[in-house]
């Protein structure tokens, strides 16, 4: 790890459960290992990774309140299931309080729940690590998903839609229209 990852690992370790943490560095290293595959910059897929959940264990209402004093606009979906809010927020804090500037690692600490249609590579390789990392268990079809994260990432991003749609729908969650966006966009790929 470089020096800015250590340093900011630190600091993540005082923000987050002992289980969030180590699922934050799961996704790191897995974005490392597919920026590898893909061609991309280790560096900025690992800074993405580590960041990507740094507002996830604020509480809900924190959240709400949190978004509303820095001008973060609030959809009526966030507003009924606040914990969307943390990708949003998240990108906030990667910028203000951990210093990143980089807007492609922004983008993708914005993007990591829902997706978004023509997501960039990072965006993918975030939002894919995030679904896979070694500490997830609970998701089915996780084997084949991780095999098809390293043959085609777009075909990798489908399949964790579709379970995730399919998931939501049996837990009768709301679901973002930005969900089914992605999926829309990237299900004929
Ligand atoms: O923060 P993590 O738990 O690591 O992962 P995440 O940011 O992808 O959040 C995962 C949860 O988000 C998972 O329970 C599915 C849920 N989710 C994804 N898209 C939607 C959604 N929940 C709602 N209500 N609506 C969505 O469109
Ligand atoms: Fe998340
Ligand atoms: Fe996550």
């Amino acid at each position: 790890m470089t020096e800015t990852l250590k340093d900011i690992s630190k600091k993540l370790k005082k923000e987050l459960d002992k289980a969030r943490y180590q699922h934050t560095l799961g996704v790191m290293y897995t974005a490392s290992c597919l920026a590898m595959r893909y061609e991309y910059d280790m560096q900025k897929a690992m800074l993405a990774g580590l960041l990507h959940d740094c507002a996830k264990c604020i509480p809900g209402e924190k959240q709400i309140h949190l978004c509303k004093k820095n001008h973060i606009d609030i959809r009526k979906v966030e507003e009924e299931n606040p914990f969307l809010l943390h990708a949003k927020l998240g990108a906030f804090f990667a910028e203000t309080k951990y210093g990143v500037k980089d807007k492609n690692v922004l983008h993708a600490i914005q993007v990591h729940t829902t997706g978004e249609p023509g997501m960039n590579l990072l965006d993918k390789i975030i939002f894919v690590s995030d679904y896979i990392e070694p500490n997830r268990d609970k998701a089915p079809n996780l084997p084949q998903i991780r095999a098809l994260a390293f043959e085609n990432i777009d075909q990798a991003v489908v399949r964790i839609l579709h379970d995730t749609i399919h998931f939501l729908n049996q837990k009768r969650g709301s679901i973002d229209h930005k969900t089914h966006d992605t999926y829309e966009y990237y299900k004929n790929s």
